[in-house]
């Protein structure tokens, strides 16, 4: 397959792009290096310094004897996008385009007008110019985009995958499930999900969108011998998600960080089963004029539950781990109901990598590796929701 991804760079991007090129696709990935230069100008820099793209691809290639295309442009430039779109398969069209192109935190989005201006004009414009891209240029190409389980927020019903039967005054009919995103950076994904939506309606263009919860880990098949092929790990407060930041707090004995009373529940996944869904959605690709939905992730678990197992397996391990609760600086039900479906994902082929006490550990044990490189004062929360 001829698989074109945005945002190779990224936490998900980069292993996505080593995956499909491990498993014989003809790989091209873009890039802008935004989030490294976002995460720089907020002193929020991962753990681990990782090389920029055409060093991590000879390194990759070297080792797998398997070649990635490079480019670096800005998806939100729409000539350069169009560019690629004819230019980067050497004149044939892409068969997949898997779209991470996006400012991916809730807290960076919620630090102010500047930030809340990029995180807004960046994910709707390069999801924009990507859906013109397709339609001009690869009219057959399925679009697979990355959006949040967080679009949904928290409502007090079962959330469905992404559409739900109304009944109302003796009719029905079936509408996407409704959405009410807790930060400007999610409500991007609610509004990236309506323009895919409106353009396969009238383009009949072939969309899968995943819903993904919060993803956690370090190591992927491809990267498991190499640092240097590692992703963008972060631990800090703004691009950090819940448990890779406890995992590395529980490394450095500063205590887990709870937010307010920890009811916050969510579904999470193992990275390697990120890397599992996009090639599970690849493979079984939408039909023409649809907009599937799938929720992505494995198990639901509140902010309590991660911290304590975090605590447990961290003290088998001779760590020094302690869990404080910290005033909530997002505004958030602390306490809710939540119940998400996520079969679709499953009835598609996921074999689940659950949060077991050794996949725990063995994060542990290689956070351990790369302790002082871990900065403390990147741990406390420097954004609030007001
Ligand atoms: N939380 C804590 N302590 C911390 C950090 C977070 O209690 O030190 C809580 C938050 O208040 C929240 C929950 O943990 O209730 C999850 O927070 P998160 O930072 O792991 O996740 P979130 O901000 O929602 O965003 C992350 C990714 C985003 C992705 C999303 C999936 O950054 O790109 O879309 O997870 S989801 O949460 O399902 O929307």
């Amino acid at each position: 397959m001829r698989v074109l991804i945005l945002g190779g760079d990224g936490y998900l991007g980069w292993p996505t792009a080593m995956r499909f090129a491990a498993h014989g696709h003809e790989v091209v990935v873009v890039d802008n290096y935004l989030r490294r230069d976002l995460a720089k100008a907020t002193a929020s820099e991962a753990l681990l310094t990782t090389p920029k793209l055409p060093e991590r691809v000879k390194i990759f290639e070297q080792q797998s004897g398997k070649a990635i295309k490079v480019i670096i442009a800005d998806c939100t430039d729409a000539m350069a996008l169009n560019n690629i779109f004819t230019t980067a398969f050497n004149g044939a069209a892409p068969e997949t385009v898997i779209h991470y192109a996006e400012q991916p935190s809730g807290p960076y989005s919620m630090r102010g007008f500047t930030e809340a201006q990029t995180t807004f004009n960046n994910n709707l414009q390069s999801t924009f110019n990507l859906i013109w891209a397709v339609i001009q240029h690869a009219p057959d190409c399925h679009i697979i985009k990355l959006g949040t389980m967080g679009e949904y927020g928290t409502p007090n019903i079962d959330i469905e995958e992404g559409w739900i039967n109304i009944e109302h005054k003796g009719r029905q009919d079936k509408f996407l499930f409704p959405r009410q995103a807790g930060t400007l950076y999610h409500t991007t994904k609610v509004l990236d999900t309506d323009l895919l939506w409106f353009y396969v309606r009238t383009y009949g263009l072939r969309v899968t969108d995943l819903m993904q919860g919060p993803v956690y880990g370090l190591i992927t098949d491809e990267s498991s011998n190499d640092d240097r092929l590692l992703p963008n790990f972060h631990y800090d407060d703004i691009f950090g998600t819940v448990l890779n930041r406890f995992l590395v707090q529980a490394v450095a004995g500063i205590p887990l960080t709870v937010y307010g009373s920890g009811g916050q529940t969510r579904g999470y996944l193992n990275i390697k089963d990120t890397l599992q869904c996009v090639a599970l959605a690849a493979t079984q690709p939408a039909p023409h004029s649809s907009l599937r939905v799938l929720n992505q992730f494995t198990e639901q678990f509140s902010v309590n539950q991660l911290a304590e197992k975090i605590s447990r397996v961290g003290k088998q391990l001779g760590l020094k781990v302690s869990i404080q609760t910290i005033p909530n600086p997002r505004k958030e039900l602390e306490t809710h109901y939540y119940n998400a479906a996520h079969q679709g994902l499953i009835e598609m082929g996921l074999v689940p990598n659950l949060l077991t006490d050794a996949t725990v550990a063995g994060m542990l044990t290689i956070i351990e590796k790369h302790k002082a490189l871990i900065d403390t004062s990147k741990i406390m929360p420097r954004v609030t929701w007001r």
